[in-house]
């Protein structure tokens, strides 16, 4: 997950099956990127059993872990992403709101777009150890993250 604290450091982000059903990709791309942050990796994915389970693993004695494997699973693709910059980690949990959207603050992605905890629309890692387990399980092949520079990285 890039090195924590530095322009380097980086968080996995999802849009899960419900925001893509509901055309809010663009949207959640679009405070990413305004925000001043750098996309190093976007794939569509509709995610196999084994994945959703491996990213959700810390939840499995949990009484809603079947259905929420059974959402992440639904056959409507996933968008995963690697997005890179200062504190992105923190930052896109702020940005992405409560887990509960009716919890989630107003302007928060959540707060804005969602009010059920069971189609809460996006992940966001919420340390940098789940960063790196996340970003190793969602693009595990060498050559998925690219490493660029924007133009304006002296403006952001
Ligand atoms: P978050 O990191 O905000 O996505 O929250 P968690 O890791 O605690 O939960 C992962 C997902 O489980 C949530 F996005 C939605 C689902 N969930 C429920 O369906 N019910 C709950 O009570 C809590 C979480």
């Amino acid at each position: 997950a890039g090195v924590k604290g530095t322009f380097s450091e980086r968080t996995f982000i999802a849009i899960k099956p419900d925001g893509v059903q509901r055309g809010l990709v663009g949207k959640v791309i679009s405070r990413f990127e305004e925000r001043g942050y750098k996309l190093v990796g976007l794939k569509a994915l509709a995610p196999s059993k084994e994945l959703a389970e491996k990213h959700y693993d810390d939840l499995k004695a949990r009484p809603f872990f079947a259905g929420l494997v059974n959402y992440m699973t639904s056959g409507t693709p996933v968008i995963a992403m690697v997005w890179e910059g200062k504190d992105v980690i923190k930052q896109g949990r702020a940005m992405i709101g409560a887990t509960n959207p009716l919890e989630s603050a107003p302007g928060t992605i959540r707060g804005q777009y969602c009010i059920s905890v069971g189609r809460n629309i996006i992940h966001g890692s919420d340390s940098f150890e789940s960063a790196e387990k996340e970003i190793g399980l969602w693009f595990g092949k060498a050559g998925e993250l690219v490493e660029w520079t924007p133009a304006n990285v002296d403006w952001i």
